[in-house]
């Protein structure tokens, strides 16, 4: 990778920022922190934002007239230009704000799934996607009728797009998959997945819960329909998140829940909605965690997309490494240039929660279990596996704590 990641001075002060990294889980025993890809710690930035906010601003927005609600109004906005500009957005007019990735994505099957699908219409899905990528669907399948089909997933833990090309001979209508899995950490080709469903006529979903997190997405050079993601995973707050959609598309779909904010004018028996991006944020939103999106998005814009994603390729391929000298340690998934930050592995036949509990003994956080995606999991033979994923606060010195604390799980179960 051309771009360069952190000197070790860049990444000291980095670690300094995020004040949770400094206590201790047990007496005496520091944190590694390995479970970003739940969800990641806060930056100073971003607490301090919320914390001012609350102090000094807070008010409801978009109603008032009065200084407070005009501040506050203007700094909630005023992130909703970060997050556009941080995508690439053509507009904050796109940008709508959710309380998650799952509410994004529940938000296109709830509109504009049901406003366009009926009885026998096909949606691809992948056999890697998150539940939230899933089980929308399945409702919208057992409700509508619409048929569902999942791209395969190789051995080596990719998309086999051969299959999906033969896929889209059935003339689908819809293609949604994740960008970067959860579990196997694959990057998907995303661009060309989008390309082929335009081809064949389909409107494309990117589920970008792990990749704009990680790595720069630029919504148009990857030309997709509709981009979900949630900030508790990119140094943000939990309680809010992002449905990117092309304003011609959100235009047309009728909205999502019905009150305050989202209408134009009301009457006893009608309403006319709101224009973009109110017509789909209905009642008071979550105020303060838009600004810590704000914050988050100018932490992540100053440090810069293109290091963090260097600096977690880096530290990668270092994990695998270090993880493969880990005799009876399988970890599921690519090589080192096509995943991400996150390794999701077995060893032996020991229960990945008695590693996990093991390792948390250790103050290392990792998690253990299907990390809801069971039809993956069911697809690799497994119940279950254990997970390490890493963010730009992971060292290398992290990483040396997990494999020999590895080590000595494997020695404890014999
Ligand atoms: N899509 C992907 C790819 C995810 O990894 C997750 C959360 C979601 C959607 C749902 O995000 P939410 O913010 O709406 O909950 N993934 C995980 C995980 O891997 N461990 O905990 C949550």
């Amino acid at each position: 990778m051309a771009t360069s990641s952190f000197n070790p001075g860049e990444l000291a002060n980095l670690l300094k920022d995020f004040p949770i990294l400094s206590r201790e889980v047990h007496p005496g025993v520091s944190l590694a922190y390995l479970d970003s890809a739940a969800t990641s710690q806060k930056p100073a930035s971003v607490i301090d934002a919320m914390d001012e906010y609350y102090r000094r601003t807070n008010a409801n927005i978009h109603r008032g007239i009065h200084m407070l609600a005009e501040e506050a109004t203007a700094k909630y906005e005023d992130a909703r230009q970060k997050v556009a500009r941080f995508i690439n957005a053509h507009s904050e007019r796109e940008i709508i704000f959710t309380r998650n990735t799952t509410e994004a994505i529940n938000l296109v099957a709830y509109t504009w799934a049901r406003a366009n699908l009926k009885n026998g219409d096909l949606v691809i899905l992948t056999e890697m996607e998150h539940h939230s990528n899933l089980v929308p669907w399945q409702i919208l399948a057992s409700e509508r009728g619409i048929r569902l089909e999942f791209i395969p997933v190789t051995d080596e833990g990719l998309l086999d797009l051969d299959a999906y090309q033969q896929l889209l001979a059935q003339e689908p209508r819809l293609v949604s998959f994740m960008h970067m899995s959860n579990v196997l950490g694959t990057i998907n080709p995303a661009s060309e997945i989008v390309r082929m469903a335009h081809a064949a006529g389909a409107v494309a979903l990117v589920d970008g819960a792990q990749s704009v997190p990680h790595f720069p997405v630029d919504v148009q050079d990857l030309d997709a329909d509709f981009l979900a993601f949630s900030a508790h995973k990119m140094l943000g707050p939990t309680g809010i998140g992002v449905l990117y959609g092309k304003e011609a598309l959100l235009n047309a779909m009728p909205p999502f829940l019905g009150g305050g904010d989202m209408i134009k004018k009301v009457m006893l028996r009608s309403f006319s909605a709101n224009s973009l991006p109110h017509k789909f944020e209905a009642g008071t939103p979550a105020i303060a965690e838009g600004i810590g999106l704000g914050a988050a998005v100018d932490y992540l814009t100053h440090t810069g997309m293109d290091r963090i994603a260097a600096y977690e390729h880096e530290l990668t391929s270092y994990a695998l490494d270090r993880l493969s000298e880990v005799s009876g340690l399988t970890v599921i998934g690519p090589r080192a240039e096509l995943r991400g930050g996150v390794a999701a592995f077995t060893l032996a036949d020991i229960h990945p929660h008695d590693v996990a509990q093991l390792l948390d003994r250790e103050g290392l956080a990792v998690r253990a279990g299907h990390h809801c995606a069971m039809p993956l999991h069911q697809r690799f033979d497994l119940p279950a596996t254990t997970r390490a994923s890493f963010y730009l606060y992971n060292t290398r010195a992290d990483i040396d704590r997990l494999a020999s604390a590895l080590e000595r799980v494997k020695k404890l179960f014999g």
